[in-house]
């Protein structure tokens, strides 16, 4: 590969077995010629933040090196996520599986289809602490993931997962 970037993805799931779907996932993301794993998170348990009653998400994110441009890697996110079954209804409801491109490089962008970074990024411990646990060093926007994460209000429903 040349001219690659290197992103931060975040993945969610709250519907159906969430732990398998989540290792699958990251299986399919990172099985393309055009994208390598550089990184990978444990797993946070989150309460769910906005939408409707729902049941816990289990969170992670991974840290990928790829040459596919940014709307390139949008489509494979979405691919991912509807090979699994994922059925958009509600506005954050539950899902079998969310797929957010949090970071593409140091790209800047505002387009509707397509913000980065994610817009929500910076105030969701759901991103943020699985992110500061992969990558302690890890910045967005210019300021350390770790406080961002100390400072998010969900930062209270989150607990590292142990398991089924
Ligand atoms: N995703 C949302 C809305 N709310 N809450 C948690 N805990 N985890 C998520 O992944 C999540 C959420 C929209 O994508
Ligand atoms: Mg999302
Ligand atoms: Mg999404």
């Amino acid at each position: 590969m040349t001219g690659t970037v290197r992103c931060i993805l975040a993945l969610g799931s709250n519907l159906g077995e969430s732990r398998d779907t989540l290792s699958l996932a990251v299986a399919d993301l990172v099985n393309s010629p055009r994208v390598r794993l550089r990184g990978i998170s444990p797993i946070a348990r989150t309460k769910p933040v906005g939408g409707p009653e729902q049941p816990d998400y289990l969170n992670m994110v991974i840290e990928i090196e790829t040459d596919l441009g940014p709307y390139e890697l949008l489509e494979h996110c979405q691919a991912v996520e509807n090979k699994h079954q994922r059925v958009r209804t509600v506005r954050w409801g539950p899902r079998t599986l969310d797929v957010d491109i949090i970071t593409y490089g140091d790209l800047v962008s505002d387009d509707e289809k397509l913000t980065l970074p994610h817009p929500r990024a910076a105030e969701r411990a759901f991103v943020l602490q699985p992110w500061a646990w992969m990558d302690a060093s890890a910045t967005l926007s210019g300021r350390p993931v770790v406080e961002l994460a100390a400072e998010a209000e969900d930062l209270s429903g989150l607990a590292p997962f142990e398991g089924v």
